[in-house]
Formats: structure tokens, C-alpha cells, sequence
């Protein structure tokens, strides 16, 4: 199986499309942007629409993206994944040499999983927090005082922050107002101390969450939290739960209150629907709203599993990417969702796809044969027109463009004001948007010229529920992967943040040996020597 993994640049079709790439089709061009081009570049899926007729692209590509689907074996290399495979690895080279079965978390709501024995441990995990979320509805688990725990704080950074507080942003509106749910990540002591001044600790239950139970900053911050409980006279082994490796520093049952597992096959940033981030969003939105979130993620993990590109969001989305970066040359990816609950997406999603896709060596060991990865970024529309927009428009960086919008608010609470609803005006404004990035302006004065041809594509759902953050999350999930095998890359390591986590940790020995804090200058001596 491992001698067929290669990258788009060995395909028969990457010729074909670098040749086409010298001359895409002009979206400024009379009678290119018709409605009939409108409604056939449009990919329908059960919960999402891909619009991508400002894209700039044709049937003729269309059809050589296929082919770089069909020779790499883009979804043949999911489903493997997907039963099991070991794709975390560099052949040849010492690596993780790990599955990757972040999707078996959710594909729980069929008797025939892809990956039956990953499901049956994430079933026992959903089991036991369906039990523990039972208890604290129904009063058995309250506080020394016999209260209820209103609170939760969420301990975790990276993958174990990201995702999951992405998700809480996104699906608010669905929480139990009774329930508040707060999150500490960064060392910076202001960040606990903030979060501390805001809880009553007494009726607050702190989630430590770090898949190795190693991470200086999660470390850190639990000692801190914990010193806070035992300051206030509580006894943190009746507030502190965890979410750990089997059999990680962290896992011991005697500190904390309740323990859950994620497991080793299961990358951080891909971890928003383990327990990772299943604890906290069972607590805030329920039991049966995080099955619907679930629910929701598989059902799109099902769906990128057809070949045909353009009956797949996922892979049709990952080659459109491919389309831009590899092929127009595009450098980076702005990530602008209408809609301001997803405002932490982009963040999200700039972890999942640079960690992922950032490499530079093949899974051969070789060197990447192409650009990988591009540069993610992104924040919430409308608010990012009165800020960067500036740029994508007439700057000289020239950045493709995703969109995501819903047709109704979350929380139905709307106005019309001069005879539209806030809601329309937003999505007027999202659709107004990707045409002027298309099709450009010409005028007399050069300041006021917009060349057109910002390629762009619209994600579009009814609404954003937990079932379609499920969706929206899987796409991009599987869209990354799809990129990475594109790439022939390893997308579920992360060596590049080593080198700097071995060094912080070595400049802090030091620090604890001298009593004078070191200069900056010194500390970089030190830095500079420990790299020689
Ligand atoms: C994600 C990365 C990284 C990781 C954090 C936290 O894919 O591996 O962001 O999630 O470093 O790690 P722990 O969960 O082990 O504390």
C-alpha cells in the first residue's frame, strides 16, 4: 500500500493543469460570471453547498483535478485511514509510526464502523461521560457545599484549547445558560489570574486536558488552579477531571475526580470530537446536542469518501486549494465566515491546516517535490471589510478566498431595519463580496480600479447548529488530509514545534539554578550555545 503513495506532481495530470494554469479563464471577462455557470459550478452536499463559480476554473480543469484524485488515490487513502492504516509516519526515518482515527470518534452510529475497534473505545469514553453528565443533571455529583457545578474550566493548550474552544464559541447559543464554561491556555500568568478573578471555584469544575500529561503550560496552569481550590479551602480531588493518554503522567484516577481518554491515534488538532473537547461541549450543550454534533461530523466523513470531485465538498474543496496555491500560485488562505459565532474558526483552522500541511519532507523522506501547505488565516465578515479587506481587494498579495455563511441566525433574534433583517444584510454582504473580488471594477482614476479575478468560493448551510459545526469541522478536517496527500506528506506530526520547546525548557533549568534572572542577552548565549 505504501509504495502507491505520491504526490500531484507525479500525476499524468499535473502537466496538463500547469499548462492550463498559464491562461485560467478571466472572471472579469462579459458573459463568464452567467448564472448558468453560477448553477453548474455548484456542489450540493445533505447539510453544505459549495458555490465555487468565482474560482477560476473550467470544465477542463475540473476534469484534470479528477485525475489528480483518481492517480494519487486521494479517497482510497481516506478510507485506509480511516480502517486503520498507519499513515503517521516517514518511511524509513525514526516516526510517530501511528494511526490516524480521529474519525472514529464519531462513526458511532453504525453497527459497521470503518474502524471497529477505535469506535468501541471511543463508545466506553462516550459512556462514561453520558454517566458523569447524568449525575451532575440529576444532582448525585454537587459540590462539599451540596450545590451545583455551574462552571467549567477548560485547561489546555494547542490542540487541546483550539479546537475545542472554537467549537464552545461557534455553539453557544445551544449552551444551558446555567452553565458557563471558561478556558485558561497560554503560561501567562494573566491568563488564569483573569479567568480566577471571573469563577466561583466552590461550584466550578476545572478540566485538565493534554493527551501526553506533559505540557509545561497545562501543567502549569493545573498547579496554579489547584493552589486557587486549595487557597479557597476545597479539596481539588473532588473538582478536577481530566482528559489524558492512557497511561500518560496524567493518568491517575486518585487526583482527579473523573478521568477520560483520548488515544494515541488521535492527533491533537484533530481532537475536537474525542473527549478532547466532548467533556466540555456535553457539559455546556447536553448529551444529546453533542450526539448531534457528532452526528453531524460523520456525516460529512461519509461523504468524502465519493470519488467524484465534484459530488465530494471536502476533496472538490482540497483541490480547489491545490488549484490555487500549487498551479495560480496563490500564498495564502483567508478563512471569512459570516457569522460571528465562528470567530475562533480561523484560529482553529490555522492550527489543524499549518501543522498539519507546513513540511517540507515527503512521506518517503524525500523533499517535497512542490509548495505545501499555504499560509491560514481569517477572522469574521462584516467585520473583517473594515479592516483587511482593503488588501484582498486592491493590495499586491494575491489571497484566496473562502467564505462560509448560513441563511438564518442562530438565535432568531432579528430586526428589520430600512426593510431588511440584520441576517439579510449580512449575507447580502458575503454575496457582494465574492462578486466584486471576482469581477473587479474598472474606473477612470487608478485608485479606484479593482482588477478582479480574487478567487473565492462560498460554504453555505441553513443554519449553524451542532449538527452542521459537526459537518463544517469534518469537512476541513478531511480537507487538510486531502491536501496532505496531495503533498505526499506526513500531515499528523508535528517535529517543527519541538526545537523550541527543547529549548525553552533548557533556558528554564538554567533560570532555576541562578538566583539573578538571567539578561536577554544572556539567555540568547545560552540559546545559541545549546544549538551548536
Ligand atoms: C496538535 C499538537 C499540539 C498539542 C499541544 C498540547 O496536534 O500536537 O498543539 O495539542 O502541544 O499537547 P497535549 O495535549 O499533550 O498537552
Amino acid at each position: 500500500m505504501t509504495q502507491e503513495w505520491k504526490s500531484i506532481k507525479e500525476c499524468k495530470a499535473f502537466e496538463t493543469l500547469s499548462q492550463l494554469a498559464e491562461n485560467p479563464v478571466d472572471l472579469t471577462a462579459p458573459d463568464v460570471l452567467t448564472s448558468e455557470r453560477v448553477e453548474a459550478f455548484c456542489c450540493k452536499g445533505d447539510i453544505y453547498k459549495l458555490l465555487y463559480s468565482c474560482q477560476q476554473v473550467t470544465e477542463e480543469v475540473l476534469e484534470g483535478l479528477q485525475s489528480l484524485a483518481d492517480e494519487c488515490g486521494l479517497v482510497k487513502q481516506f478510507a485506509e485511514m480511516r480502517q486503520g492504516a498507519v499513515m503517521n509516519q516517514i518511511q524509513g526515518f525514526s516516526s510517530e509510526n501511528r494511526q490516524v482515527l480521529h474519525t472514529a470518534c464519531r462513526d458511532i452510529f453504525t453497527n459497521m464502523p470503518a474502524c471497529e475497534f477505535a469506535t468501541n473505545q471511543a463508545r466506553v469514553e462516550l459512556e462514561k461521560l453520558n454517566d458523569f453528565l447524568t449525575e451532575l443533571d440529576q444532582g448525585y455529583l454537587l459540590n462539599g457545599a451540596g450545590e451545583s457545578f455551574q462552571t467549567l474550566i477548560h485547561v489546555g493548550i494547542g490542540g487541546s484549547d483550539l479546537g475545542p474552544r472554537s467549537m464552545y464559541e461557534a455553539l453557544q447559543a445551544y449552551a444551558d445558560p446555567a452553565r458557563q464554561v471558561y478556558f485558561i491556555s497560554n503560561v501567562d500568568p494573566d491568563d488564569s489570574a483573569r479567568v480566577l478573578s471571573q469563577v466561583d471555584l466552590s461550584r466550578s469544575l476545572v478540566l485538565v486536558v493534554s493527551k501526553s500529561g506533559t505540557t509545561l503550560e497545562t501543567l502549569a496552569n493545573e498547579t496554579i488552579v489547584r493552589t486557587a481550590l486549595t487557597d479557597a479551602g476545597l479539596d481539588p480531588g473532588k473538582h478536577c477531571l481530566s482528559v489524558t493518554g492512557e497511561s500518560s503522567p496524567m493518568d491517575n484516577p486518585d487526583r482527579y475526580l473523573r478521568s477520560f481518554y483520548m488515544y494515541d491515534y488521535i492527533g491533537g488538532r484533530y481532537s475536537s470530537t474525542s473527549m478532547v473537547g466532548a467533556v466540555m461541549l456535553g457539559f455546556a450543550l447536553g448529551y444529546r446536542q453533542l450526539l448531534e454534533f457528532l452526528e453531524g461530523a460523520s456525516a460529512m466523513d461519509e461523504a468524502a469518501t465519493v470519488p467524484d470531485i465534484r459530488k465530494n465538498i471536502p476533496l472538490l474543496h482540497a483541490l480547489l486549494g491545490v488549484w490555487n496555491h500549487n498551479f495560480l500560485g496563490k500564498p495564502s488562505v483567508a478563512v471569512l465566515p459570516y457569522s460571528q459565532a465562528l470567530h475562533r474558526f480561523p484560529a482553529h483552522l490555522q492550527q489543524c491546516d499549518m501543522e498539519s500541511n507546513g513540511k517540507c519532507v515527503q512521506r518517503n523522506g524525500k523533499p517535497v517535490q512542490l509548495k505545501s501547505g499555504p499560509i491560514i488565516w481569517g477572522e469574521p465578515g462584516t467585520n473583517g471589510q473594515h479592516a483587511f479587506y482593503q488588501l484582498l481587494h486592491q493590495g499586491t498579495e494575491d489571497v484566496a478566498i473562502e467564505f462560509i455563511g448560513f441563511r438564518r441566525s442562530q438565535r432568531g433574534k432579528d430586526q428589520q431595519i430600512q426593510g431588511t433583517t440584520s441576517q439579510q444584510k449580512l449575507m447580502a454582504n458575503m454575496l457582494a463580496q465574492s462578486m466584486a473580488f471576482a469581477i473587479g471594477k474598472d474606473d477612470g482614476n487608478p485608485n479606484k480600479c479593482f482588477s478582479g479575478n480574487r478567487v473565492n468560493g462560498i460554504l453555505v448551510a441553513d443554519q449553524l447548529t451542532p449538527k452542521s459545526m459537526g459537518a463544517l469541522l469534518a469537512l476541513y478536517e478531511a480537507k487538510i488530509v486531502f491536501q496532505g496527500f496531495c503533498y505526499n506528506i506526513n500531515s499528523f506530526d508535528q517535529e517543527g514545534v519541538q526545537l523550541g520547546k527543547i529549548l525553552a525548557t533548557e533556558i528554564l533549568s538554567r533560570m532555576s539554578e541562578k538566583e539573578d534572572e538571567p539578561s536577554l542577552a544572556e539567555t540568547f548565549l545560552t540559546v545559541s550555545e545549546m544549538n551548536e
